[in-house]
């Protein structure tokens, strides 16, 4: 038997959950030979197109392993560089291309004629499939879940069922002999996962919700009569992928969950065990319908640091009926009360640059902010126009976006440089000083005696304490790069965050985080010159 090359393809991002479990199941098939490239990395803002040497490394390899299938993992952002890569593939070398992803999943007829084959919905029976038969040199066009593009007549082949047993399937591969990574005009093969503090982990697929910015809005109609949507994995197998993943520099779980564990029983279990065999502390993420004080209670024991919740919306109606989410404020504020008693940090959701908002929205939605418990933590997003999402429709129907805001070289644009808000000067309206001000809130550069002054104050001077909070905001965020998921300069970072541990008091944390990246440092040196 000839063994075949089977290359895939994971676009911007190292932490690319479907190539890492399709890559280690290719490797169970006799005479298929899996490799990947994981083609750039980067961090909410910080994305750039690729560089011309970047291409160029992706060429080499590409001619070097000379596959016979090359698969790329696309997210609709993504869709103009895997179009690109794509075109340099076909111009030097004869693989077979296949698209899978989220974006062929929801928009295969604007996908099919860019690649030889897409596959629509899950991808490891798929992957499999073409593996063997095109090992095997059999025919492929009538594989479930793939459509093909037979020089322009397409074969649309049924999806088959939603895979029920996660167990069934491999742990995510970390550290794979036969991972390339292509950033910053470099290719290594060292796995920068190996040397973060974060060992991520995902414990489930599908989410019970279909909020209407979101993809479940589309993919649980389409897996309508395919199965269970929402599964979970047994914690037994969830406790063995940690043990085996874990490196030297990691010292913290994060659960890629929509949402996390909610079963009692499941929660049970994992509270028993997860301690005990793991101990390391953990993030989590919840929608907040879906976590109760008893479950906290379980979740604490487990050693739960972190709880992500999306708040999303300022006011419930914008939540409840544009956003279709589920969820009214006053029951946030208070779970967020509970959650904290508890010692637990809480990391909020929320969407900004929303149309839908008002400035009287804007306003509630600082009153909200001003009771939640401090200190705030919070990822504030930039809504994007993702394609069909019912969110995009509504947007476009009511003469909020043109068709061209919400087209896919847009959204790459936003998606790579404004995915995390950062305070703008422009426009110079109320609405943009009142999401500047969010952002000097949710930050902490602010005190709340001052924002209750400055925005619902009524006399000159909080007028003038409003315009201050919206300069301040934008020399903070804009001028300086203090604040957001990720600052513009990471050294300021470590400086601002060095010199608030001093003034606190917290030298020996100060002294232990110093070491912790002096340990990661050599440890990345180390595994490096292995
Ligand atoms: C976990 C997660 C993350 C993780 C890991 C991402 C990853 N690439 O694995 C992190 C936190 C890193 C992340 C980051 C981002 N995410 Co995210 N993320 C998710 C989430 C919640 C789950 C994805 C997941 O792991 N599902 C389980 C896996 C196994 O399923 P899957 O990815 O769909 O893959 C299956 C099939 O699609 C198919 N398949 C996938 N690739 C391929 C390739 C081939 C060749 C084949 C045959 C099949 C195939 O087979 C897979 C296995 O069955 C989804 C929401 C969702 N429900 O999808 C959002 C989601 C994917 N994220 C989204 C976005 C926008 C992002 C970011 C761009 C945000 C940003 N600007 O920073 C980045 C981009 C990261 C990147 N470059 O990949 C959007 C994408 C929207 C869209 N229409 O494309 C989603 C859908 C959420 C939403 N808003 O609707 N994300
Ligand atoms: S709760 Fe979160 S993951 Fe679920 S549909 Fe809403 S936004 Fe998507």
């Amino acid at each position: 038997m000839n063994e075949i090359n089977i290359l895939l393809v994971a676009l911007y991002r190292n932490v690319n959950i479907p190539i890492r479990i399709m890559h280690p199941l290719l490797e169970t098939i006799d005479g298929v030979k899996p490799h990947s490239i994981f083609f750039k990395h980067f961090e909410a803002n910080l994305g750039k197109a690729p560089t011309d040497i970047e291409e160029e490394l992706f060429i080499k390899k590409i001619i070097e392993l000379n596959p016979r299938l090359i698969g790329i993992s696309v997210l609709s952002p993504y869709v103009p560089i895997a179009r690109r890569l794509t075109k340099l593939i076909r111009e030097n070398s004869s693989a077979l291309v296949v698209w899978g992803g989220i974006h062929p999943t929801i928009s295969p007829e604007s996908c099919i004629h860019e690649a030889d084959m897409i596959c629509v919905g899950e991808g490891e029976g798929a992957i499999v499939d073409i593996a063997t038969h095109l090992r095997d040199g059999k025919d492929y066009s009538h594989i479930n879940n793939l459509w093909i593009n037979n020089r322009g007549d397409i074969i649309r082949n049924p999806m088959r069922p939603l895979i029920q047993n996660l167990d069934s399937l491999p742990p995510l591969s970390y550290g794979n002999d036969s991972f390339y990574f292509i950033n910053s005009n470099k290719i290594i093969k060292k796995d920068p996962l190996l040397w973060g503090s974060y060992l991520w982990i995902q414990t489930s697929r599908g989410c019970p919700f279909v909020c209407s910015y979101c993809v479940n809005s589309l993919l649980r109609p389409l897996f309508k009569d395919l199965g269970n949507y929402t599964r979970r994995r047994s914690v037994d197998s969830i406790i063995k992928e940690i043990r085996n993943n874990l490196s030297g520099t990691m010292d913290y779980v994060y659960f890629l969950d929509e949402t996390f564990g909610n079963d009692e029983s499941w929660l049970d279990e994992f509270e028993s065990r997860y301690k005990k065999e793991i101990g390391l502390p953990f993030t989590a993420e919840y929608h907040p319908k879906m976590v109760n004080i008893k479950m906290l209670n379980k979740l604490v024991n487990s050693g739960l640091h972190t709880i992500k919740i999306g708040i999303q919306a300022g006011t419930d109606h914008i939540r409840n009926h544009i956003f279709h989410r589920a969820g009214k404020n006053k029951d946030i504020i208070l779970l967020a009360k509970n959650i904290i008693n508890y010692g637990v940090t809480i990391r909020y959701d929320l969407i900004l640059d929303n149309p839908y908002d008002t400035e009287a929205s804007l306003k509630n939605c600082i009153r909200v902010l001003l009771q939640l418990p401090k200190p705030l933590s919070f990822n504030l997003y930039s809504l994007q126009y993702f394609p069909d999402y019912p969110l995009t429709k509504k947007a476009l129907e009511d003469g909020f976006i043109k068709i061209e805001d919400a087209n896919i070289e847009r959204l790459m644009e936003t998606n790579l440089k404004n995915w995390s808000i950062s305070p703008r000067l422009l426009p110079y309206n109320k609405k943009q000083a009142l999401q500047n001000i969010i952002w000097l809130v949710v930050w902490g550069h602010v005190s709340n005696k001052i924002v209750r002054f400055g925005v619902f104050g009524n006399s000159w001077l909080s007028k003038l304490c409003f315009i201050y909070m919206n300069f301040k905001a934008i020399i903070f965020g804009k001028i300086l790069g203090i604040g957001g998921i990720v600052y513009k300069n990471s050294w300021m970072r470590f400086l601002i965050n060095g010199f608030k541990h001093i003034l606190k008091g917290n030298i020996k944390i100060l002294f232990l985080k110093i070491k912790k990246h002096i340990f990661i440092y050599t440890y990345k040196r180390k595994i490096m010159h292995e």
